[in-house]
């Protein structure tokens, strides 16, 4: 899953593509180099980041949408934590709905969900964007978030919403500390006696440069360490910057851990 960010301030490529076309260039250069899905985020979710109203997230998002979903070479997931947004996306050609705040209460997300019969990603994430790096605490955090994909799973079906659906994401980075995000992924294996897909994203994030020191823009050997690492645990799915970068990586990973 390659990431286009329309954000002006998203820690990684925010102000990169801000306009529609460099946008959509940056989505079709992703896919020459291997991606699958395009994930596509009109709102900043770093710490702290300020929530944009829903038109602001439509203007950016809809016509990237539109633009690659009439060319039909890839997936298209729409990233973002509001229902609105994520209906008018899948309108737009959207197949998948990335969801950073699974943990929501409120049934509309799911409603939307269920009625197109999309792809969900369901992530999990302590409190949000705003508050999730303010302590964030956990007795044993793989079997708390182990717990939160059960949970999730049942409530999703009962908001009609089947298993075939959706897609399990530890969210790492997202209200845990270095700590709980090396446990996470030294753990990974244990989430697949929920028996759906699992969907890593570490690409350049700051637990990274907090364990190595290493600023943004030379986190991508580490970023791809821990994309082989997790595909050797049973990730199926990575959300990444670097495409071409972490095809290569992953391709030879998995030709070494075959069974023959
Ligand atoms: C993730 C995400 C992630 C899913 C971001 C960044 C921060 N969606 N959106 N999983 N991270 N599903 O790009 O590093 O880990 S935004």
């Amino acid at each position: 899953m390659g990431i286009v960010n329309t954000t002006p301030d998203s820690f990684a490529d925010g102000g990169q593509f801000l306009d529609t076309s460099s946008a959509v260039d940056h989505a079709l250069r992703l896919v020459g180099e291997g991606a699958e899905i395009i994930d596509i985020g009109g709102e900043s979710t770093r710490p702290g980041s300020k929530p944009v109203p829903a038109e602001e997230e439509l203007r950016r998002v809809v016509p990237v949408i539109e633009r690659l979903a009439k060319r039909g070479e890839v997936a298209l997931s729409i990233d973002t934590q509001k229902p609105a947004v994520a209906k008018a996306a899948l309108d737009a050609g959207a197949s998948i709905v990335n969801d950073i705040a699974a943990n929501r209460e409120s049934p509309e997300m799911s409603q939307t969900v269920a009625k197109a019969k999309a792809g969900y990603v369901c992530m999990h994430m302590l409190g949000t964007p705003q508050t999730m790096q303010a302590k964030p605490r956990y007795d044993e955090v793989v079997r708390e978030v182990g717990d939160f994909f059960a949970e999730r799973l049942a409530k999703l079906a009962e908001h009609g919403v089947s298993g075939e659906q959706v897609v399990l994401d530890p969210g790492i980075g997202f209200g845990k500390e270095l700590e709980h995000n090396i446990k996470l992924l030294r753990g990974l294996n244990q989430f697949s006696v929920t028996e759906r897909p699992l969907l890593v994203g570490v690409s350049r994030k700051s637990f990274i440069g907090k364990l190595l020191g290493t600023p943004l823009e030379e986190r991508l050997p580490a970023s791809l360490a821990c994309a082989v690492w997790s595909v050797i645990k049973g990730a199926h799915i990575l959300r990444v910057h670097d495409v071409a970068e972490t095809a290569q990586a992953v391709r030879m990973a998995e030709t070494l851990n075959a069974q023959n």
